[in-house]
């Protein structure tokens, strides 16, 4: 079966079946420009993509994903050092881009594509089996420059037809978000969703209270960081109240927020738990219980279980924690060129450790406690590896020693705060335009302390709890 039914399909064909950012497509004419790509790229050995959140973009992915080439998805922020990384290391041999977004690879050997939404093509390509690479998805560890999970076709199959059961997700639904296009949640959810199941996507450019209030839909998706921004704007919350579901996740929705979105909308929100590696696992269901605090239950096929540090069963009793594991059909296959990664992430039995730490109740809801490792932030949903901010702030000629946290933020849930040695005169702003400039932008510092030394213990080690005991004091 085709990964994209609902576009292949001949299903309804609104004028508007996509709108990004006020500009629409037909699902015709999508296929028909895609498919030109599709001719332009077919045998490639990967695809990047410059992913700025565009009608371009969508189709440049959808060429990738008809001529069986892996595509993989560019931050459009990203500097030269981790664009330079992804496109090496993916070994893709073209960019797309926007006709007449003039931006360059940067890096030889790469061909730039320009995406031309009046071309069109009626080659049919066969669909490519279903454990062939659909996307390499970049992501950060916790040291290092960022890894290439490599995900198959039929896993994101899977993935979307567990979320489609799950959230009764129909061809009747106008699908409704802002993020950006080049992560799990908003290019494999937000856009491939849309293409299986047959729903209308709106695409509302920066993912703004207001954005939302306008655009009428019935499925809203958002990392916690738009809900929130959103219940502080009542108005706009109010003109949710018409949608059918809410949905939450890329990292823990508060309480609080959860609260409020309930009374200003009339909606609990379903909160789903996932990972780049596994896509979504875990999530509540749109005829089930939505409980604040909880992702709810394992998607259908999908399996997991809670381990200790010492490698032993932690029971499923509503209190014990654990590390969470995770198995099934959605899981990725493997990270690309890094056997190391690989080998730490992976049990013996099978199972992929996904460094979270969890509570799974005898009734099955599960609960996220939170990180096995200070040094994976979750910042406004995006993941963020302490380590590869404080390589982009060591580069620095007058940085002699770096540290980065991730410190509690009302807005963004995990704030970088970065803790700097100097080496010569600096300021905090500085420091910041670098690592903008050399990552992408949402891996800068918020803010940047300067101080004499960082706390080490005997080994040498950084002291980061104790960095973040500190961090609002100094
Ligand atoms: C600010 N800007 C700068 C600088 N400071 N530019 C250069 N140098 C600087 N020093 C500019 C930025 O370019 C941008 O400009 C603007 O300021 C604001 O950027 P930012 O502060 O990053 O935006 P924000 O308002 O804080 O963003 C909040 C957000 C965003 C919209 C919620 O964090 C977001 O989109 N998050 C979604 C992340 C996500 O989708 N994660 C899913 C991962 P300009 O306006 O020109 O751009 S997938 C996943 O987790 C799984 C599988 C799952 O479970 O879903
Ligand atoms: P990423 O690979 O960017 O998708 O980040 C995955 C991480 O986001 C997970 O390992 C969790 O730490 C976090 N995360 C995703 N969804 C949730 C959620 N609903 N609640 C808590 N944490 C979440």
């Amino acid at each position: 079966m085709a990964l994209l039914t609902a576009l292949q399909g001949g299903f309804g064909d609104a004028a508007d079946a996509l709108r990004i950012d006020g500009r629409a497509l037909s699902r015709e004419e999508l296929l028909g420009a895609a498919t030109a790509v599709a001719d332009r790229v077919a045998g490639a050995p990967a695809l990047a993509v410059l992913a700025r959140a565009s009608v371009e973009t969508v189709t440049a992915v959808v060429g990738g994903l008809l001529a069986g080439v892996p595509v993989v998805p560019v931050p459009p922020d990203s500097g030269p050092k981790e664009r330079e990384h992804i496109l090496r290391d993916s070994g893709a041999a073209l960019l797309a881009r926007a006709v007449g977004d003039s931006e360059d690879s940067g890096v030889g050997g790469v061909k730039g594509l320009a995406v031309d939404l009046t071309e069109r093509s009626a080659t049919t390509y066969a669909e490519p089996a279903g454990d062939t690479t659909g996307f390499v998805l970049y992501t950060s560890g916790t040291t290092g420059a960022p890894k290439g999970a490599v995900i198959r076709r039929e896993a994101v199959a899977a993935d979307l037809d567990a979320l489609a059961s799950a959230w009764q997700w129909t061809a009747e639904d106008t699908l409704v978000h802002g993020l950006p296009l080049f992560h799990v949640h908003g290019l494999l959810l937000g856009v491939l969703g849309a293409l299986r199941t047959g729903s209308r996507l709106v695409h509302t450019g920066r993912p703004s209270p207001t954005g939302y209030a306008a655009a009428g839909g019935s499925l809203y998706f958002g990392v916690p960081t738009v809900w929130s921004r959103l219940v502080a704007d009542p108005e706009a919350a109010a003109r949710l109240a018409s949608a059918r579901l809410l949905v939450s996740g890329s990292a823990p929705l508060p309480v609080p927020v959860f609260e409020k979105l309930a009374a200003l909308t009339g909606h609990a929100p379903i909160e789903r738990y996932g990972m780049t590696e596994s896509l979504i696992t875990v999530s509540t269901r749109a005829d089930g219980e939505r409980r604040p605090g909880s992702v709810g239950l394992p998607l259908d096929g999908v399996r997991t279980r809670l381990v200790g540090e010492d490698g032993a069963p932690v029971p499923s009793d509503g209190e014990s924690v654990g590390e969470l594991q995770v198995a099934g059909p959605t899981l990725f296959s493997g990270y690309l060129n890094r056997p190391d990664a690989d080998a730490e992430s992976w049990t013996a039995d099978g199972w992929f450790r996904t460094g979270d730490v969890a509570v799974i109740g005898e009734d099955g809801f599960h609960r996220i406690v939170g990180r096995a490792s200070v040094d994976l932030i979750k910042s406004g949903g995006y993941r963020i590896g302490a380590g590869e901010v404080e390589a982009a702030l060591r580069d620095h000629p007058a940085v002699a020693d770096a540290a980065v946290v991730g410190a509690p933020d009302e807005d963004l849930g995990q704030a970088i705060v970065a803790y700097v040695v100097p080496d010569g005169p600096v300021t905090g702003d500085q420091l910041t335009a670098f690592v903008a400039e050399r990552l992408s932008v949402h891996k800068r510092p918020r803010r940047v302390v300067l101080v004499p030394e960082l706390p080490r213990n005997a080994m040498g080690k950084v002291l980061k709890k104790q960095l973040l005991a500190e961090g609002g004091k100094r």
